[in-house]
């Protein structure tokens, strides 16, 4: 029987999950599947821990997410096609949920696929290899509560693993002298922690504006933003502002490019997260910087020097769930020979088309159009349900209208419904004044 390995149960994951259960409902026969999760529990990110640095069994801590976490951005952008927001919780409901709401969201739909018995918790992989002569992958596991490790043959490696858990951090001259705390995105987890004090974040991302603008809200006493390319220029509130890039530390002074200065009780490094695959060797592993056309994948999702190998959710992210959707579903008809690849000069010629259209993009706005257009030809390959990627994109443009509009505002706002066609509610309590992140308390009528 055919064998799949899943590496991954967060959302790029359990898409594979579900994308096999739902052909096996129609009908089909599947091969046999195993996801392989380090975590304890599925949803990827969006399954919250208080730990950082290492986890119970000496593993790097996977997550990245913070307590008060909503959305940044609207959650019908990100529907998905066969489980709607409404199925899941039997009522419309406001546009921009913490993260408690979009992990029980996450998890809906795979306790109702009923997928669970197919993935191996608090169990990492440690290799990847590929035998030429028998054309399969041995995949080493190790199960963390047995503390034992063993192998296993697969014909087909899905890399779901994420990418933005392993920070990217560069290094500040006199940053060793700071007295204050300097940590990065990845170990950021509570905006209380610095209500009354001075911050200082780089980068000018969405790491940047959100944990900035969360910890404005939680009553930091100022927030200091400081980009390397150009300022993210929102109309920020009064003790907000951005400065050029962070040149050096001295005891508790920032210097910036501009000569300016800046006292500061802490340094949050918001510089993004690199593609990192330890368990995989050279010749399987994706090398790529967080770009909207990731190299070595032809199709975003299969790697160019192994047809067998496929990577979802690898690119920067304007669409999230749908677009893991559409890949998985497009990855699992290819692993089930309902798609045949085309000879390599045309994926190639594919690749080069993407690439080169990539290269072009100059704003937002064009970013969203090009990634929506991307989920539109993978779309069309499969059965995963059609929705409206035009629809899609224009909520994208709304959203990022509101957010010129008023940065503290934006996620006040609500949308339709590409899905099921009906306008989401105006949340009850404007995102600056709700303190308490619950999803109790989200819901609440
Ligand atoms: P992940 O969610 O990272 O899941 C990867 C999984 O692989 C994890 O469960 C991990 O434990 C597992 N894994 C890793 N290595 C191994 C291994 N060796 N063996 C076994 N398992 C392994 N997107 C949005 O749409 N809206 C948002 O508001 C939003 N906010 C975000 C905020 C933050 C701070 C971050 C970092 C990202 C945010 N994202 C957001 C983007 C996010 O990347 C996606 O929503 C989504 O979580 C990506 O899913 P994934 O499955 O590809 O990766
Ligand atoms: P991103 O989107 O990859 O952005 C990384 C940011 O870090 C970006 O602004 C970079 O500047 C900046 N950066 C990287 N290296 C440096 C150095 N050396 N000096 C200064 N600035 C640097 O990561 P995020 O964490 O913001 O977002 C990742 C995901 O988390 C995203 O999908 C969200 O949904 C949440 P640049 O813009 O290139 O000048």
């Amino acid at each position: 029987m055919t064998r799949v390995a899943v590496i991954g149960a967060g959302p790029s994951g359990l898409a594979q999950l579900r994308a096999f259960q739902s052909a096996a409902q129609k009908g089909a026969e599947i091969p046999e599947i195993v996801c392989f999760e380090k975590q304890s529990d599925w949803g990827g990110l969006w399954n919250y821990t208080w730990r950082t640095g290492l986890d119970e069994y000496g593993e790097p801590v996977h997550g990245s997410m913070y307590r008060y976490l909503w959305s940044n951005g609207p959650k019908e952008c990100l529907e998905f096609a066969d489980y709607s927001f409404e199925e899941h919780f039997g009522k419309p409901i406001a546009s921009y949920p913490p993260r408690a709401v979009l992990w029980d969201y996450i998890k809906g739909r795979v306790e109702k696929a009923n997928v669970r018995h197919w993935v191996r918790f608090s169990t990492p992989v440690r290799m990847v290899r590929f035998d030429e002569q028998t054309k399969k992958f041995t995949v080493t596991a190790h199960n963390r509560i047995e503390d034992r490790m063993y192998d296993e043959e697969f014909d087909y490696v899905v890399v779901a693993s994420g990418h933005f858990s392993t920070p990217n951090v560069p290094y500040f001259e006199g940053v060793k002298t700071f007295n204050g705390r300097v940590l990065h995105a990845h170990d950021f987890r509570d905006a209380l922690e610095f209500k009354g004090k001075d911050i200082l974040l780089v980068g000018r991302s969405y790491s940047a504006e959100d944990i900035g603008s969360q910890c404005w809200k939680y009553g930091a006493k100022s927030v200091t933003t400081s980009y390397r390319s150009k300022p993210m220029g929102f109309k920020w509130p009064e003790n907000f502002e951005e400065r050029p890039l962070l040149t050096r530390l001295e005891n508790r002074t920032a210097h910036f490019l501009d000569g300016s200065t800046k006292e500061v009780d802490a340094v949050i490094l918001c510089t993004g997260y690199q593609h990192h695959f330890p368990f995989l060797p050279d010749d399987l592993r994706l090398k790529t910087a967080n770009r909207l056309w990731a190299d070595s994948l032809y199709k975003g999702v299969i790697f160019d020097r192994n047809p067998q190998l496929f990577y979802i959710g690898m690119q920067d992210q304007f669409y999230t769930f749908n677009m893991f959707d559409v890949q998985a579903w497009w990855a699992r008809d290819v692993m089930m020979g309902r798609i045949t690849l085309p000879p390599e000069e045309e994926l190639k010629a594919n690749f080069d088309m993407w690439r080169a259209r990539e290269e072009t993009l100059e704003d937002a706005e064009q970013m969203i159009w090009y990634q929506g257009d991307y989920v539109k030809e993978l779309l069309a390959e499969t059965d995963y349900p059609s929705f409206d990627i035009e629809g899609t994109n224009k909520t994208f443009m709304e959203w990022e209208h509101h957010k010129a509009h008023n940065i503290m505002g934006f996620r006040d706002h609500a949308y339709r419904s590409l899905m099921t066609g009906n306008m989401s509610p105006t949340h009850h309590t404007p995102w600056v004044e709700a303190l308490d992140d619950s999803m109790e308390e989200y819901l609440r009528n």
